[in-house]
């Protein structure tokens, strides 16, 4: 899918968006030290009316590149993409993740040529409720489910579905010619990563072919479909917002 000069698949709507990697434009990532990368969604992607909700952005690893915190109140979620990373001194490799919850402090180091996925949203507490505790995990290691029964779609859940918990970071695995069950139209919003393989997604009532590297912004009742196809499985990582009122959603 290269696409000839002046030309793009990514494209921003009201509802959606799609990021093809050919737009990518590297820039230094803020509350990172020495760190480049993408930011791929962001609230400012409709002027800051009604836009995203959270932030998903692409670390570019290097010799320099490390972090300690979020921004006051924000939870990240990282997933390793390619190459290593390092937390606390420990080793972190492909498909390997980590949760920080609000205010957790900790030496995370990306490796040169490694790629490091990004999910922050600021955390809404329970009230009365605590705040769970740093979660770390692989893809592999996951709890994975058929979803809706069939087992061509496996979803695996990366986070406890707690109600302490204000997000889902899930991994959705595809069979060539399997489907989403039918045309999902919710008020989560999501951020999504083409992992693997590629297919065609269903967003408004338009129709995208997308392949790994694509990302994907899914606004509030954005209609949704996927089909995957190819010769190889499809898969995405996607993060959306659960567990909170509706009523405190709105900006
Ligand atoms: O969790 C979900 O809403 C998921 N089924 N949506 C999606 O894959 N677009
Ligand atoms: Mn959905």
């Amino acid at each position: 899918m290269q696409s000839p000069f002046g030309t793009t698949r990514t494209i921003v709507e009201h509802n959606h968006a799609v990021i093809a990697p050919d737009g990518h434009v590297i820039s230094p990532l803020s509350g990172w030290h020495e760190t480049e990368g993408v930011v791929l969604i962001s609230p400012t992607m409709r002027g800051g009316q009604g836009g995203p909700r959270f932030l998903q952005y692409l670390v570019h690893g290097s010799a320099e590149c490390h972090a300690n915190s979020a921004p006051d109140g924000v939870q990240r979620l990282i997933y390793v993409l390619s190459g290593a990373a390092t937390l606390d001194g420990t080793g972190m490799k492909a498909d390997d993740f980590a949760w920080f919850p609000p205010g957790d402090k900790y030496e995370l180091t990306v490796a040169e040529g490694a790629q490091v996925l990004v999910f922050e949203k600021q955390y809404q507490p329970l009230a009365g409720g605590k705040t769970p505790s740093r979660v770390t995990g692989s893809h592999a290691s996951a709890p994975a489910e058929p979803f809706m029964g069939d087992e061509d779609a496996m979803l695996a859940t990366l986070l406890p579905i707690e109600p302490a918990f204000d997000m889902a970071v899930n991994v959705f695995s595809f069979q060539s010619g399997t489907t989403l069950p039918f045309v999902e139209t919710h008020i989560m919003e999501h951020g999504l990563y083409m992992r693997a393989g590629q297919g065609v997604y269903r967003l408004g009532d338009r129709w995208y072919p997308v392949q790994a590297g694509d990302t994907i912004w899914m606004a509030s009742y954005c209609p949704q479909w996927f089909v995957a196809m190819g010769k190889q499985p499809a898969s995405y990582i996607y993060y959306k917002d659960i567990h909170r009122d509706p009523l405190d959603l709105a900006q």
